[in-house]
């Protein structure tokens, strides 16, 4: 359990779920085959953590087959939202489905060990067919690719949100060249925001994370209305080392210091992007 209590209505802003298989099969090109992670194992422990709402983001095991996603949602009582991938040939009245069914955003993903390609042109036609009903697009890359996708994400004409701040080398510090070339993405491009999640995956030094919590916390201080977090659940193609969510919890107030700073970062940014029709 974690000592921090999130304030009341605070939102887990990235967690999967897998399955269950049997009714949800993953795709043929799936990198990895995880245990189920079923929408009741993601509420009981979103429930035990203290967060309110959870936005479910479409992983590569699943392809672009949203019924697992969607089937989460619909049991979330409306406490779910959901990011999907999607194909470019996707009918309209689909999109408008998913929209439906709690839908807000598309995931494009970048990982070269997660999928097969990554068309850029593609993900534009989708972008530009996603924007009207009022999504955003999350994208997920690796620090190593930020210069050459920066043309692409200058293209997209919603909100961006980048995944884990794009994997940056933590290790380095805030003043790092990974973090000031995240740094100046931010600066340069008010449309783009982050989740400033994955400490367990981005930390070199493990719990507590200190490596990471010295890096990024200068990032939240300079966009904190653009900043979200996530817990990552069930933690994808990290068997060997599962994290502690509590500890990851443990995390936000270190990293959002004031109690305003982690309204923003657990309430208001997520629900502006997620439950926009709930927002004053
Ligand atoms: C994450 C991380 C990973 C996996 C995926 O789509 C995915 O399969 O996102 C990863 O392996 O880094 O964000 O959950």
């Amino acid at each position: 359990m974690p000592r921090f209590r999130p304030p009341p209505g605070a939102v887990d802003a990235h967690c999967h779920v897998f399955g269950p298989q049997a009714r949800f099969p993953f795709s043929d090109k799936a990198k990895y085959l995880p245990e189920d992670a079923t929408p009741e194992m993601l509420f009981a422990l979103r429930n035990r953590l203290g967060f309110s709402r959870s936005v479910i983001v479409q992983a590569s095991c699943h392809g672009a087959d949203n019924r697992a996603l969607v089937d989460a949602i619909a049991q979330s009582n409306g406490t779910a939202r959901g990011v999907a991938v999607v194909d470019p040939d996707i009918a309209e009245t689909q999109l408008l489905s998913l929209d439906a069914a709690g839908v807000r955003g598309v995931r494009f993903n970048f990982l070269k060990r997660l999928v097969d390609d990554a068309p850029k042109d593609k993900f534009l036609d989708i972008a530009k067919r996603i924007a009207p009903l009022g999504w955003h697009v999350v994208v997920y890359f690796e620090a190593d690719l930020l210069q050459e996708l920066i043309p692409f994400l200058e293209a997209i004409p919603t909100i961006i949100v980048v995944d884990h701040m794009g994997r940056p080398d933590v290790s380095a510090g805030p003043r790092g060249p990974d973090m000031i070339a995240f740094h100046n993405l931010l600066e340069t491009h008010p449309n783009i925001w982050t989740k400033v999640s994955c400490a367990e995956r981005l930390s070199r030094q493990g719990p507590p994370f200190d490596d990471f919590v010295a890096a990024v916390r200068p990032l939240v201080e300079a966009f904190e209305d653009r900043i979200l977090w996530g817990t990552d659940w069930p933690h994808p193609n990290m068997q060997d080392a599962i994290p502690d969510d509590g500890a990851l919890v443990d995390l936000l107030p270190r990293l959002a210091i004031s109690e305003l700073a982690q309204r923003k970062m657990l309430i208001d940014n997520p629900m502006r992007l997620y439950w926009p029709e709930e927002v004053r």
